[in-house]
Parts: structure tokens; C-alpha cells; sequence
């Protein structure tokens, strides 16, 4: 990673109570536009404001970067399904569980763009390509290539994910027109080992190193809901944020706890602090696209509606992530309408 040497760093003071909350009390001052320095203390403070004082702050920093009424609708369609070799704990598309998700070959180009264009019909202006491998051969990345080509062709954003890149992997891909690669750190640092022991953290760091090389824009975010401590949601935002430059888009995922998984039974999580997970990625990382992403379809409308409150600025569109639901999308567009939200034209 290349960090910049000249970052300071945050000593946190908690605010007194029935002080303005002012958010750079919470963190350094900038020495130039793009880039400060977070703390865990400094995103942990965030996370201990009263409810309330964080979302109106996350409100305040949304409304100075986007438009607060405007959400991206990103189709996400899962281009090679299941039979994946990773461990990841959270995964249906293992091949180590019993999840009922097959290993299907490599889906058809054509099968591919006319998922793309109808997602297009429907609003969508961002595809997102998901393989279930632990990074692509170079036999498995040709036909992704003239899917992200055609994809670009009809002028939606691309995105791809793919797992773990190599050298010169990255350079096709932009090549080829794609805007975003979606790599997660997941989780915090020091939750990593337990979750995941196939790959280590830092594997990931080097794929978002080498997609940063290429001029690809980097999305990349986390899960929560694993068993995570609080102050491991605040260093999984602090790593996200500290990454130099930030990554242009951040999606939060709630856990979707899939049978058979290691995580199948992971204790609820509460809504208020998914909500406050989302307010610190966007006080964190102003910038950023936020991405309400897996779990809406266990959440409710008012949580969804906080979310967006909070400061997330897209959502999947369509009614499947990658293996698992996602609301149908006539509900999704009854809901944003309802609430005067306008999809996100360019
Ligand atoms: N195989 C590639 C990789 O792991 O980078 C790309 C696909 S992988 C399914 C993309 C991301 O989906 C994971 O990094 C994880 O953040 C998210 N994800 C997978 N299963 C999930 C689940 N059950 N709940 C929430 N997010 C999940
Ligand atoms: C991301 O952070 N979430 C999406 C996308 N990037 C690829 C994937 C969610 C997957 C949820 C489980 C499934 O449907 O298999
Ligand atoms: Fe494989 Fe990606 Fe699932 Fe991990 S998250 S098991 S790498 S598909």
C-alpha cells in the first residue's frame, strides 16, 4: 500500500455532552484535500455518538458530496457460480460446505449482455460480474474480458470480482473498459484469520495494490455481522478509509446467513448498528459511493430508509445477489418512490 508519509495522527477527545458534534474534533485536520488519517479511537468515537448526533452529522457529509436524493441502482450478476476452493466463512459458493449451490460452468457471453440489457431496462446503470474463484486463470479471465467489453458497449458502469489478481491481470481488465474491481477487505484486520484461512489479509491488499496500478477504480468494503466486536467494525472502516486514495466505492454487507455454512448460525445483528456502520463509512470516506449491499431482504423499509439516511447511495437491483435474494425490484421502485429517491442516471 502506498500510504503517504506525511499523515498525522488522531488523538480522539470525546465530546461533552450537549456539545455540537463536529466531526473533526473526531479526526485529524486534512493537510491536503484527498487524504487524512483514521484512527480505530477516532472511528470508535464516531460509533459511540448517540444515534441521532451521528446520523445528522453522516447526513450533513453526504449532502455536502452527493445528491441526497439520488441512489444508484447496480445490478450484480454472478457470471461463474459456486465450487469455489476458498474457505471463506461466510460463503455459500464454497465447495467445503453444504450449501446446496452447485459448480456451474462459466456462464455464455450472450447470456451475460442480456442480463446487462435488461437490467438496463429496468434502471440500472452499474453490472456488477461475480466469479466464485479464488482469482482467474488466464483461460478463466478471456471470456470475462468480452463480457466487460460488451457491458461497456451499452454504456452501463462495469464492475468485476473476481478474487485475487496477478500481474498484468488488472492492465486486460481496463483494457478491456472496466471502471470498478471489487476486491473486500471483509472484515478487521485482526478478525481476518477467523473467518477466512485460505488467504490472508494482506493477499488482498496486494490485488487492490495491482488494481490501483491499472487505473481500475477500486470498490472495495466489508461484512458485518460475523461476530465481530464493535471496535473491529471500526478498524474494518479505519483500514477502508486509510487506504490511499480511498476507494471510490464502498459496499457494506450485512451477513446472509446461508445453511450450511460456518456462519449459518451467527447471533442477529441489530439494525441500529448496521445503520451506525453505515454513517461512519460515509463520515469516513466522504467521496466514496456507499453500497447498501447483501442483507435488504431481511432488513425493513424504515432500516433501508435509514441506511440511506445515513449516507448509502446505491443499492443491488434485482432479485438475486450472487446465489442469494435481494428484493424484487418492482418493490425496490415502489420504495425509492415512496421516499422521493431518484435513480442515478449517469
Ligand atoms: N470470489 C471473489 C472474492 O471472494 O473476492 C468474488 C466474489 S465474493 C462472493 C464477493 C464478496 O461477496 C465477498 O468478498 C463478500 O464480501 C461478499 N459475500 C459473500 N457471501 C456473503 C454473504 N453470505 N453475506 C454477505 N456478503 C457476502
Ligand atoms: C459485495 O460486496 N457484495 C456483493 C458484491 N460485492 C459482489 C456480493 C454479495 C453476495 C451475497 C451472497 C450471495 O448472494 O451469494
Ligand atoms: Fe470463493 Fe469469493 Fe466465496 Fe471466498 S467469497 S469462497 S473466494 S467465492
Amino acid at each position: 500500500m502506498s500510504n503517504s508519509d506525511n499523515r498525522e495522527q488522531c488523538s480522539v477527545k470525546l465530546l461533552p455532552m450537549n456539545q455540537p458534534i463536529s466531526v473533526e474534533a473526531l479526526a485529524p485536520r486534512r493537510r491536503h484535500p484527498v487524504s487524512k488519517t483514521w484512527t480505530v479511537e477516532g472511528i470508535e468515537a464516531l460509533f459511540n455518538l448517540p444515534f441521532s448526533d451521528l446520523l445528522y452529522k453522516a447526513q450533513g457529509v453526504h449532502r455536502e458530496h452527493f445528491n441526497p436524493n439520488e441512489v444508484q441502482l447496480s445490478t450484480l450478476v454472478s457470471v461463474k457460480t459456486g465450487g469455489c476452493p476458498e474457505d471463506c466463512g461466510y460463503c455459500p459458493q464454497s465447495s467445503r460446505y453444504e450449501t446446496g449451490v452447485e459448480d456451474k460452468p462459466t456462464m455464455a457471453l450472450e447470456e451475460v449482455l442480456a442480463a446487462a440489457r435488461l437490467a438496463q431496462s429496468r434502471g440500472a446503470t452499474r453490472f456488477c460480474m461475480g466469479a466464485a474463484w479464488r482469482g482467474p486463470k488466464q483461460k478463466d479471465l478471456d471470456p470475462v474480458l468480452d463480457m466487460v467489453k460488451g457491458v461497456k458497449a451499452l454504456g452501463m458502469e462495469t464492475c468485476a470480482t473476481l478474487g485475487l489478481l496477478r500481474a498484468g491481470q488488472a492492465e486486460q481488465l481496463k483494457a478491456a473498459g472496466l471502471d470498478y474491481y471489487n476486491h473486500n477487505i471483509d472484515t478487521a484486520p485482526d478478525y481476518y484469520g477467523s473467518i477466512i484461512a485460505t488467504r490472508e489479509f494482506n493477499d488482498r491488499l496486494d490485488t487492490l495494490d495491482r488494481v490501483r496500478g491499472a487505473g481500475v477504480k477500486v470498490c472495495c468494503g466489508g461484512i458485518v455481522g460475523m461476530g465481530e466486536s464493535r471496535t473491529q467494525r471500526a478498524a474494518m472502516i479505519t483500514t477502508l478509509a486509510n487506504l490511499d486514495p480511498q476507494p471510490e466505492s464502498v459496499p457494506i454487507n450485512m451477513l446472509v446467513r446461508v445453511e450450511g455454512t460456518p456462519l449459518a448460525n451467527a447471533a442477529d445483528f441489530d439494525w441500529s448498528e448496521f445503520v451506525r456502520t453505515i454513517a461512519c463509512a460515509r463520515i469516513a470516506m466522504p467521496d466514496s459511493m456507499v453500497r447498501l449491499s447483501a442483507g435488504r431482504t431481511q432488513m425493513p423499509e424504515a432500516m433501508q430508509a435509514l441506511c440511506l439516511l445515513a449516507g448509502a447511495n446505491s443499492i443491488f437491483y434485482g432479485e438475486k445477489l450472487l446465489t442469494t435474494g435481494n428484493p424484487e425490484a418492482e418493490l425496490d421502485r415502489q420504495f425509492l418512490d415512496k421516499l422521493g429517491y431518484v435513480p442515478q442516471t449517469v
